[in-house]
This record gives structure tokens, sequence and C-alpha cells, in this order.
């Protein structure tokens, strides 16, 4: 059965760390109390992809969090991850459900109330909408606006999160939007503790009722 909580949602980036370093953030994301993850690499190889991957999921495993990899369906059913997650310019939601299969998670990112329609219809199970504010992590985005924001929520069905350079100080910018919760690369990763960064946007979240 396939069950997830997308109110604290970890993207990684182990852009300049080593992966010790690396892992250990992650781990310390997921004691902090993320409820999914998601493993994102730009610049590995398929192997150095996988190998990263097959670590994380060891780890995520054991606080029964499930794992999202980013843009590549072969890496994630190759690793048994709980799912995957597609963009604009990545494999369609319909073919990478197809692939998947109905028990595993798929997600997708969505900037316009068309595209959020698009994926609900071709069988994604949550959406991820930004970017919200600008951000510093490596990824080609536009802004999307919390109005267009505000409409995707409310016209797709599925889980709908915010993205896009959220942190603790600014997350209230989504209140009174029902968002199912938030996505965040560096305010996690970035942290000089990730352990006490993910317990502090969590009970910020909580308070702003975000999820
Ligand atoms: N998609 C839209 S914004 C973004 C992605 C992957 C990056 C978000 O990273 P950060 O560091 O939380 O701004
Ligand atoms: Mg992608």
């Amino acid at each position: 059965m396939k069950k997830f909580d997308t109110s604290l949602y970890f993207i990684t980036d182990s852009t300049n760390y080593t992966e010790e370093e690396f892992l250990f953030r992650v781990e310390q994301a997921l004691m902090g109390g993320v409820t999914l993850l998601q493993l994102r690499e730009k610049e590995k190889t398929t192997r150095e992809y996988i190998e990263l991957a097959q670590k994380v999921h060891e780890i995520s495993r054991k606080y029964n969090v499930p794992l999202i990899i980013d843009d590549r369906v072969d890496v994630a059913l190759a690793i048994d991850a709980e799912g995957v997650h597609v963009g604009q310019s990545d494999m369609p939601v319909n073919l990478a459900r197809k692939l998947m299969g109905e028990d595993k998670i798929v997600g997708a990112t969505t900037k316009t109330v068309e595209q959020a329609k698009e994926a609900y219809e071709q069988g994604a199970d949550y959406l991820g909408v930004g970017a919200i504010y600008p951000t510093t992590t490596k990824v080609k985005t536009v802004l999307t606006s919390t109005d267009t924001l505000y409409d995707i929520c409310n016209v797709v069905p599925i889980p709908v999160n915010a993205i896009g350079g959220l942190n603790k100080d600014n997350i209230d910018v989504l209140e009174g939007i029902p968002v199912a919760g938030i996505c965040v690369v560096s305010a996690i990763m970035k942290a000089d503790d990730p352990k006490k960064a993910t317990e502090q946007l969590k009970a910020k979240a909580k308070e702003l009722n975000l999820c």
C-alpha cells in the first residue's frame, strides 16, 4: 500500500560535500523529522547515482521515510526506491507511472494550473509547485506566484507542495494556501545543524497550519 506524507519534504544536493558528510546530513534531517526524502543528483554518472541512492536508501529505510529519486525512473527501479519525481523536461508522468507501476510514488513539478491538471490526469501522486522565491540551488526555474499555487491546490485532489527558496523565516507567505507541505533543499542541506533546522522548520510549518 502506497503511503506517504509530503508535509516536510527534503530534497538533497550533495554538491560541495564529501559522501560521508552528505550521508551524515541526510541522516540528521531524517532524525529531525523530514517526512519524505528526494535524492536529486544532476552531475553523477548512472553508476554513481545508483551507488549513492543505495546508501541513502539504507538510511531512509531505518526511519521509514520513502525515498524518491529525481528524474531517473531507471535508477528508482534499480534500487527499488519508493518513487520517482519528474519535471516538465523529464519523462512524462503517464510513462513514468507505466514503468513504475501503481504501487510506487510518482511526483511531478508543475508551474501552471494546466500543467498541474495534466500531471494529475496522467497519474501523479503529488505535485511540487514553484519556485515561490528565487533559489540558490542549481535549477532552471521561473517564479510561480502564490495565486497560481493557491489555484493549483484547489484544482487537483492530490497533495500540492510549495518549493523554492523556502525557509523558516519566509514560509508564512504560504499561510491560508491549502498546501500539503513544503519542499526544501538549502534550508536543511546547508544548515549548520540540519537536525535542528528540520525541527525548527517543522515547528514553524505546524504553527502556520501548513501540515
Ligand atoms: N524546483 C523548483 S525550486 C527548486 C527546485 C528543485 C530548488 C529549491 O531549492 P531551495 O534551496 O529550497 O531553494
Ligand atoms: Mg527533473
